[in-house]
């Protein structure tokens, strides 16, 4: 339908009349080909991420130091492969299919959250990567469940209460190991000196750099700005780190009175675009775990479409 014409004009009202009210956009209605575009680029990145999240917490599990921990982190890296399902099907709705989006990782054309191309050094990471990354998944993800497209919103609000656990997960390690030993203590600054920036850096570029921001403010994908996230994580997480008496890795960092925000110091949106751009220090390696998955998944692929082939032939 031609933009300029009166039908797409129409449609277009009716469209934003129905956000405006609050109704979910849902697969079958009419949306203009840029809500959809936006929501595939969106929720395929959020599903690639999920799956590649699923590798740094991953590569711990057999060295867990006890039971209990195995079994947490078993459970939270399989309950990201679970949000991975979510998201693909959801983007699924909008007509991209799966194999379009795992190509476009695979090929490393697809984004994904830059935090996960940084290493998990010490088993500390792991606290921290559940209470900060965690921590900041949710505070998008809980935004994005009020989103206007129905899959992406249903899909967010089981994945919060998953996420849920996560970060309380991390932060229940993060206060044991502030209360240990030294060693402890010292792992978790460590964590958290490295994992801060990386995990402010997931929030977006800045709203005046934000090419993407505005049309999905305005179509209600996004409700808040990602600054205003940023901001609302910081002023959360500030207070409860420097409880545990650790210190954030942020000379410039103050409380501002008027505001009453905590104030951070420039993030390094060129080591942000280095990372994203596959120069970061896993994302060679990242990628060469998700297409060995890939292939070594090719004979249960094989399977399932020899199953459907056959059970279409007894029909
Ligand atoms: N990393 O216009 P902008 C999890 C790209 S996983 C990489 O601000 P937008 C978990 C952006 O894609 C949950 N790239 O973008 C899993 C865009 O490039 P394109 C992860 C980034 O979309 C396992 C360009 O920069 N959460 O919780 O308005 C273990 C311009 O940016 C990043 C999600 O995926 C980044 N951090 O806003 C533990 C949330 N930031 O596509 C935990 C869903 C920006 O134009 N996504 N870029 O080529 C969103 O909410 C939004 O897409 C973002 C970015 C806020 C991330």
């Amino acid at each position: 339908m031609e933009q300029n014409s009166l039908a797409f004009k129409q449609k277009l009202q009716a469209f934003e009349a129905r956000i405006a009210r609050g109704e979910k956009i849902e697969p079958g209605d009419w949306m203009p080909e840029e809500y959809r575009s936006q929501l595939i680029r969106m929720i395929s990145q959020h599903a690639h991420s999920e799956i590649v999240g699923m590798l740094p917490e991953g590569a711990w599990i057999t060295r867990a130091p006890n039971l209990r921990r195995k079994m947490v982190l078993l459970s939270k890296v399989q309950d990201e492969a679970g949000h991975g399902q979510y998201l693909y099907h959801a983007a699924e709705t909008l007509g991209a299919t799966r194999e379009e989006m795992l190509d476009a990782l695979l090929s490393g054309k697809a984004k994904y959250a830059s935090v996960f191309n940084y290493p998990a050094l010490t088993w500390a990471d792991n606290a921290v990567i559940g209470w900060l990354v965690d921590g900041a998944a949710i505070k998008n993800q809980t935004m994005l469940a009020q989103c206007s497209f129905g899959p992406y919103s249903r899909a967010m609000v089981r994945i919060c209460a998953e996420e849920g656990f996560h970060m309380k997960q991390g932060k229940e390690m993060c206060i044991r190991y502030s209360q240990g030993t030294a060693r402890q203590r010292e792992m978790l600054q460590d964590a958290i000196n490295r994992w801060w920036w990386p995990t402010l850096m997931m929030f977006g570029l800045p709203d005046e750099k934000s090419t993407n921001s505005e049309v999905l403010l305005r179509w209600g994908v996004k409700t808040k700005s990602n600054d205003e996230l940023r901001q609302e994580f910081v002023d959360e997480m500030v207070p409860e780190i420097q409880a545990l008496d650790i210190v954030l890795p942020d000379p410039d960092l103050y409380f501002d009175e008027d505001s009453g925000n905590w104030i951070y110091g420039a993030i390094d949106w060129d080591e942000f675009w280095r990372v994203v751009r596959g120069n970061g220090p896993c994302n060679k390696e990242r990628l060469a775990a998700r297409r060995a998955a890939h292939e070594n998944g090719l004979w249960v692929r094989e399977a399932v479409a020899a199953y459907a082939a056959r059970q279409k032939g007894t029909q």
